[in-house]
């Protein structure tokens, strides 16, 4: 159950970022040096979302708000816990296969392809929807995967 209050606690806060974009994104500028109005005019560590709090959990520089890197790491490290403790019936090679899309997710955008990292976000859902289908992980695990994936999708679309 500890990692399924994670995954929570996950999706309370990426809906809690996702949901901070005011006036930012509805094409008004507030000003050249500061184009989502969040007072940051220099050293904005997400120069287009607003983020006046400029929460910085992992402490490398770029923001929360626009870390999804960061966020795919979490998810990723409580999917393997959960790979390890058993909770999936699920072979070896399935278990790569889903690890992998998270990794390369993880990859892509460190390479700045938020394009390819949702490709594969994506085809880690369908992964886990076509496990909870077969019954090889609970859905209460594979939803609230699911539903902290998607919000990670949502921000990076919104980046
Ligand atoms: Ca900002
Ligand atoms: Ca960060």
């Amino acid at each position: 159950m500890r990692l399924m209050s994670v995954l929570s606690l996950m999706v309370v806060s990426i809906i809690v970022l996702t949901s901070q974009f005011p006036t930012a994104f509805a094409g008004v500028e507030c000003s050249e040096s500061d184009p989502d109005c969040d007072n940051w005019f220099t050293n904005d560590n997400c120069p287009t979302i607003y983020n006046p709090g400029q929460e910085d959990s992992n402490g490398d520089g770029i923001g929360d708000a626009c870390d999804g890197a960061y966020f795919v790491q979490k998810v990723l490290a409580e999917v393997k816990d959960l790979i390890e403790s058993g909770s999936f019936d699920i072979e070896s090679g399935e278990a790569k296969s889903l690890l992998s899309k998270l990794q390369n997710a993880v990859t892509q955008l460190q390479h700045d392809n938020v394009k390819g990292a949702i490709a594969q976000l994506d085809n880690f859902i369908m992964q886990v929807e076509k496990y909870i289908n077969s019954g090889q992980i609970s859905s209460a695990d594979g939803q609230a995967l699911i539903d902290v994936v998607q919000g990670i999708i949502d921000m990076l679309r919104s980046l």
